[in-house]
């Protein structure tokens, strides 16, 4: 919803393990999104992004994976210290952790992850490496809703760029990484308007069924989205 006196902004929870660009952009886009941020938590204390959220008066969490005995351990914590902030949306923003299917489960229609990827293509890490070694064209980056299939859920949005020839993995990952701050903003703006739904029936934008490369914008270009 639209921030007014009747609809309270969307609370958002946003889960990192590192630098936090992603978290950044989606602090600084917060205002005119219609989202607001309850909670950051990392499962690295050392993680940069911990450090913009307090800047950013946002409330802070670390849990340790490795002081649990198991996934389903840490996952079950992790899910009750999400809950004490009662968010409506749930976003993973460079977060290295593996979710088990109860905890995405429990979280359903409402966990958000980039890939920086075109996916399905270049699922899981290292991807900029992967794409150059594999002479492709064109990379990108793709904001899916999650599902226990690890990057396999339903594609929302995607930043299209071209390859050229002197790319390295390091000029692709900062490419990739001004389209990501882009477009995960927006589409969590989308989400809070009540404009993006995944149930049963699958992903609609403006109830309106998305292709399965989702919402498409090329690099320094305008999206139609509107
Ligand atoms: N969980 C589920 N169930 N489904 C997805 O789609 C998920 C997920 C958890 C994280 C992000 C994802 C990515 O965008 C994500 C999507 C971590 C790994 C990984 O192998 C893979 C994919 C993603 C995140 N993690 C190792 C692990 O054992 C640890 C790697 C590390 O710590 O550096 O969890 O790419
Ligand atoms: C982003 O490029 C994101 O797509 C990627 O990590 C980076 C996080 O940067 N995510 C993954 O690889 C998830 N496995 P950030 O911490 O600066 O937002």
């Amino acid at each position: 919803m639209k921030q007014d006196n009747k609809s309270p902004a969307c609370r958002v929870v946003v889960l990192i393990s590192g630098n936090g660009s992603n978290l950044q952009a989606i602090i600084d886009q917060s205002h005119t999104g219609g989202y607001q941020l309850s909670a950051v938590i990392s499962n690295r204390a050392d993680a940069f992004g911990l450090q913009r959220a307090a800047q950013a008066g946002i409330a802070t969490c670390v849990l340790d994976h490795k002081a649990f005995a198991s996934r389903e351990a840490f996952d079950a914590r992790l899910r009750q210290e999400i809950d004490t902030f009662a968010p409506d949306l749930v976003v993973l923003a460079g977060f290295m952790r593996i979710l088990s299917s109860a905890f995405v489960q429990h979280y359903a229609g409402r966990l958000l992850n980039i890939h920086p990827s075109l996916l399905p293509a270049y699922k899981g890490t290292n991807t900029h490496q992967r794409v150059l070694d594999a002479g492709e064209a064109l990379h990108g980056a793709s904001v899916h809703f999650v599902t226990p299939e690890l990057d396999g859920g339903p594609v929302v949005r995607q930043a299209v760029i071209k390859i050229a020839a002197n790319d390295t993995k390091d000029t692709l990952a900062q490419r990739v990484a001004i389209e990501e701050h882009k477009i995960y903003p927006e589409v969590l703006a989308w989400f809070a308007a009540g404009r993006l739904v995944f149930d049963v029936d699958g992903v609609t934008l403006d109830q309106q069924r998305l292709p399965t490369c989702g919402v498409q914008s090329q690099e320094n270009s305008q999206t139609h989205a509107n």
